[in-house]
């Protein structure tokens, strides 16, 4: 029935659409090779519908932890050059993860929170101090 194949292609589709963020692409998969390359009307091609609004980046957080050797100062140091606090702001980001183990830094889409954990990490490391920052789903 016309109708049912109509309705069931649909839905594969948009089922599809769900799973690749909203983009509907056929692959040659989908494509009736009994009618030949393309179908019957001789046409080929890829048949792509795109978000009018592109989706919100997901946020992460991202955490600075405590430890017992990397001075207060060096952990002011880092708070103001990669989240551009002010001297009061990092002292109380730092004295907080001091006295509760961890403490947040700030919230970014995942690619700019990792690249300021791989930015703290690497000054840390230069600096021979154990400090460690990480990432977690906001
Ligand atoms: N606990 C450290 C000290 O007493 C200071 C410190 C604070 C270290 C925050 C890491 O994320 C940190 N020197």
């Amino acid at each position: 029935m016309q109708h049912n194949f109509v309705t069931s292609a649909l839905s594969a589709d948009s089922l599809r659409a769900t799973r690749s963020g909203g983009a509907v692409v056929r692959s040659a998969a989908d494509d009736d090779e009994s009618q030949g390359p393309g179908g019957s009307d001789g046409q080929i091609g890829i048949a792509t519908k795109t978000r009018t609004r592109p989706k919100k980046p997901s946020m992460f957080k991202v955490l600075m932890l405590n430890d017992d050797y990397t001075p207060m100062e060096f952990v002011v140091m880092c708070l103001k050059r990669f989240f551009n606090m002010d001297l009061e702001q990092a002292t109380r980001v730092m004295l907080h993860v001091h006295q509760k183990g961890v403490g947040v830094c700030g919230i970014f889409p995942y690619e700019i929170a990792g690249t300021k954990v791989n930015q703290v990490m690497d000054f840390a490391r230069q600096n021979q101090h154990p400090l460690q920052c990480t990432l977690e789903k906001a």
